[in-house]
């Protein structure tokens, strides 16, 4: 397998998962700043030349979530992802999406609002889009309080590929001092970064 990764992007959360998976796989750094997204051989794997990009075999996936659906599932000795059928796969299937569509979504609004301020920008959000964004935000970090309240992890008491995406998305968070406020989601961010294979996911 190889993975097309930058640092500090949604590629960390794929390799956290190969890390954690323990499986061979070959790492393809791409310098973003130096576009080397945006070569034609880069594009032959992915046409929009964003980072990750996995190829497995004859396969070639996109999507950062679709990548670690697809590697949790691909080693089930692992146990990164409940069976397919069993009580706990709608639970994770449930927590894989709400990461992604419903956290990611209104995290990123936050993180481009951020990056307009730091470059000195006109941010596209007006005050009350952010106000809006930030009820919304609220509400969305309930639901993982309460789905965390007496559980160290997401789905059925043992760690999975969405803790993965989750923490990845909720770390993001973290860091634009989103979970001020938020302890019980701060300590799964923390505990999580603690693991030996997110260490190796960030190493260079
Ligand atoms: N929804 C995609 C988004 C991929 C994406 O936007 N990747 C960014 C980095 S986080 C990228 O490669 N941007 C290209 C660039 O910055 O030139 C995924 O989750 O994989």
């Amino acid at each position: 397998m190889k993975l097309y990764f930058a640092p500090r992007t949604r590629a960390v959360r794929a390799r956290w998962l190969l890390e954690e998976l323990g499986v061979h796989y070959e790492l393809v750094r791409l310098d973003l700043a130096r576009q080397e997204n945006s070569t034609p051989e880069y594009l032959a794997v992915h046409p929009l030349g964003e980072v990750p990009a996995l190829v497995d075999g004859d396969v070639t996936l996109l999507e950062s979530l679709s990548i670690c659906l697809h590697l949790a599932d691909r080693f089930p000795e692992k146990h990164l992802a409940p069976p397919v059928g069993s009580a706990e796969r709608g639970p994770y299937y449930r927590w894989m999406v709400f990461a992604e569509m419903s956290l990611d979504s209104v995290v990123m609004e936050f993180y481009w609002h951020a990056r307009a301020a730091e470059e000195k920008q006109a941010s596209a959000h007006s005050d009350e889009a952010l106000a809006k964004h930030r009820a919304r935000l609220g509400a969305v970090l309930e639901v993982i309080h309460v789905g965390l309240d007496g559980r160290e992890f997401l789905v059925g008491g043992a760690f999975t590929a969405a803790d993965v995406v989750m923490a990845s998305i909720l770390h993001l968070a973290n860091t634009l001092r989103l979970l001020d406020g938020h302890p019980r989601l701060v300590e799964y961010v923390k505990r999580h970064s603690q693991r030996p294979a997110v260490r190796k996911a960030v190493s260079g």
